[in-house]
């Protein structure tokens, strides 16, 4: 015999086997849940023994990425300073754990000239060559936003 209790958790009474009873959300202040599992038996006066169950819940990287706009447009002048900041693209993750939730950003296309740079954490986009207006007057940048999962 046993206590049912505790949230999200229930133990079959005969087998003690615990199940779940909801989807366990990953917290990242609280890894760990213990459960107190009390073992009855039928005699008069019963015994018990009691035993703690500790359950480590693991992030799933079940969330993509999503930029907050899916397209950026920034018109500058032709003579600004290399290193100056062109734009800032911004996406977030709705995963919890360090490695699902925070974000690399790279420009995977029509970066010609290697004109731009981002920076890698913040999403920040560089000019880092000159720009000639009159060799080129649009460019179309492709950025991806990565979660940092650990590749097996
Ligand atoms: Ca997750
Ligand atoms: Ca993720």
């Amino acid at each position: 015999m046993s206590t049912p209790a505790m949230d999200g958790f229930y133990i079959d009474e005969n087998t003690g086997t615990i199940y779940t009873n909801k989807s366990l959300s990953f917290d990242p202040r609280q890894h760990t849940i213990q459960l107190i599992v009390t073992a009855v038996d039928k005699g008069h006066p019963p015994l018990t023994a009691v035993a703690a169950v500790h359950i480590q819940v693991v992030d799933v990287n079940n969330n993509a990425p999503k930029f907050a706009n899916p397209s950026y447009t920034s018109t500058v002048l032709e003579d600004i300073p290399r290193g100056s900041t062109i734009l800032t693209v911004s996406a977030t993750d709705h995963d919890k754990s360090y490695s699902n939730h925070n974000i690399d950003y790279r420009i995977i296309e029509g970066n010609i000239g290697e004109v731009f740079a981002i920076a890698g954490t913040t999403g920040e986009i560089l000019l880092m060559k000159a720009l000639d207006r009159e060799e080129r007057a649009n460019y179309l940048l492709k950025v991806v936003a990565t979660d940092r999962v650990a590749l097996p």
